[in-house]
């Protein structure tokens, strides 16, 4: 139940957040997220797995790896997993990450 109420809300954070996200500083650069995602990432294959993402501890800023695949397709991408970042971090400057 609840994990269908935080997708749905995600699902229209993503909706808005589409259009604006990829022309904000930080563009064209390793982003904090990038960094942290490539370090879970251990085949490199731009989607975590369970496996990767439990291993590489990401469970502990507080979302399950559940949680964290927002489209259900058994993987977390880059882009789910920025989604989450920046619900969990509100607009700041990324060199403080
Ligand atoms: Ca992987
Ligand atoms: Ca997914």
């Amino acid at each position: 139940m609840r994990r269908t109420l935080i997708t749905l809300t995600l699902s229209l954070s993503l909706t808005l957040f589409a259009g604006t996200a990829w022309a904000g500083p930080g563009c064209g650069g390793t982003s904090a997220v990038q960094h942290i995602f490539d370090a879970a990432d251990e085949d490199g294959d731009g989607a975590l797995t369970q496996a990767e993402y439990e291993g590489a501890g990401l469970q502990e800023f507080g979302v399950s790896f559940f949680d964290s695949d927002l489209d259900g397709d058994g993987v977390t991408s880059l882009d789910e997993y920025q989604t989450l970042y920046d619900m969990h971090h509100p607009k700041r400057d990324e060199a403080e990450v």
